[in-house]
């Protein structure tokens, strides 16, 4: 499940988008310490949907998405540092930087202004100095752990931070070093929040829908998302929000009206995969049809745990057969006399629209 954190300066729209994603009503918050909401949204897909007509199973059950919201991010002292003390932030996979590009009198921006190129550095820098901080405070230890004894594990992990806080320093977020796969590995304990894939969800003002396609050019920031595993999505949090409670026929009007193809929480969740890299492959039966969402170029095993881990640990092999073949054949069954059913092992990479059934041991 793909997991998202969104964050934002006060009074930019987290709360309104949470709601957008989530049709959740924002739950009282716990005082003192920082605490998220976290709510989950269903992840639209033609793709089950046709796979549930064709199977009629007792349920059906999109992929999942969940997203935590928390209140005024930088409006805090510590700033971003204090999203590394909530789990729901740490732990994310991608953060969504909720972008205040509408102007509303009523709702003052807390930097007096509208600017968003501004905001989005601002958001940067303070990624950047929370991880600088938990990189300085790592490599402080790692230095009296070296004096006392001399370790090859210790002297690698010394150099790839020693890197990284080069490029802090010079104002780099983590995503956009290129680390060797095991370099990375030793990183991802650190949990950096500069590190993870961001995308920048514009709140556009309603006047200015016409032009959302080209939001990121109107704001400045082209160059900021040409940026490695970074990208941008434009919304109106607002006015998605009142359509989203209309009746879905006057929904559908209102959304020709002002020119939009698809929902908010559609573009918001297709541009998450995206930025990911996330495919999704289904499960079927009698009882129920699910989609399943997991990182491009994951082995049939890996994605096996996605479901349980029991039948990751029993893995025993795959059978695994095209969404497009299934849906014209009807039947497994048929799609197996057509020699269209594979059988494949746990190192096999699972490919985007993959029925699977894994055989496991219990
Ligand atoms: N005009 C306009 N107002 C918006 C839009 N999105 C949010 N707002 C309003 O802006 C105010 C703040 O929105 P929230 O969603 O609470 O903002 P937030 O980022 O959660 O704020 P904090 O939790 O305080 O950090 C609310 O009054 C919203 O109704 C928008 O797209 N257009
Ligand atoms: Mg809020």
């Amino acid at each position: 499940m793909l997991r998202a954190g969104l964050i934002g300066f006060p009074s930019s729209g987290k709360s309104a988008l949470f709601q957008l994603m989530t049709s959740a009503r924002e739950a009282p918050r716990a005082s003192g310490k920082q605490d998220a909401n976290v709510g989950v949204s269903r992840v639209p897909d033609d793709r089950l949907d046709q796979l549930t007509t064709l199977f009629n199973p007792r349920k059906h059950a999109p992929a999942t998405v969940e997203f935590a919201d928390i209140a005024g991010v930088s409006g805090m002292k510590t700033g971003a540092a204090a999203l590394l003390d909530v789990a729901a932030f740490r732990t994310a996979d991608a953060l969504l930087h909720v972008v205040r590009m509408f102007r509303d009198p009523a709702v003052p921006h807390p930097s007096g202004t509208i600017d968003p190129a501004r905001d989005v550095r601002t958001m940067e820098d303070e990624l950047i100095l929370a991880d600088l901080g938990v990189v300085e405070r790592r490599l402080e230890r790692l230095e009296r752990d070296l004096k006392k004894g001399q370790s090859a594990e210790l002297k690698k992990e010394q150099e790839i931070l020693l890197r990284c806080r080069t490029a802090l320093e010079e104002g780099q977020p983590l995503r956009a070093m290129q680390l060797p796969p095991d370099d990375a590995k030793r990183l991802r304990g650190f949990q950096f929040l500069s590190a993870k894939p961001l995308l920048l969800v514009l709140n556009l003002d309603e006047a200015d829908l016409p032009q959302a396609d080209q939001a990121a050019q109107l704001a400045g920031l082209e160059g900021f998302v040409a940026g490695a595993a970074t990208r941008a999505v434009p919304i109106c949090a607002k006015i998605e929000l009142e359509i989203a409670q209309l009746e879905p026929a006057d929904g559908a009007a209102f959304m020709v009206d002002l020119g939009l193809k698809e929902s908010g929480l559609d573009r918001v969740i297709r541009a998450a995969y995206d930025l990911l890299g996330y495919i999704s492959f289904f499960t079927v039966g009698e009882d129920e049809n699910r989609a399943w969402s997991i990182p491009r170029h994951t082995p049939a095993q890996l994605a096996a745990g996605e479901i349980h881990s029991d039948i990751q640990r029993g893995f025993i092999r795959a059978e695994v057969c095209r969404y497009d073949h299934l849906l014209s054949r009807r039947t497994i069954a048929a799609c197996r006399e057509h020699g269209e059913l594979r059988l494949e092992g746990k190192e096999y990479i699972v490919q985007d629209g993959d029925v699977i059934n894994f055989r496991h041991a219990t």
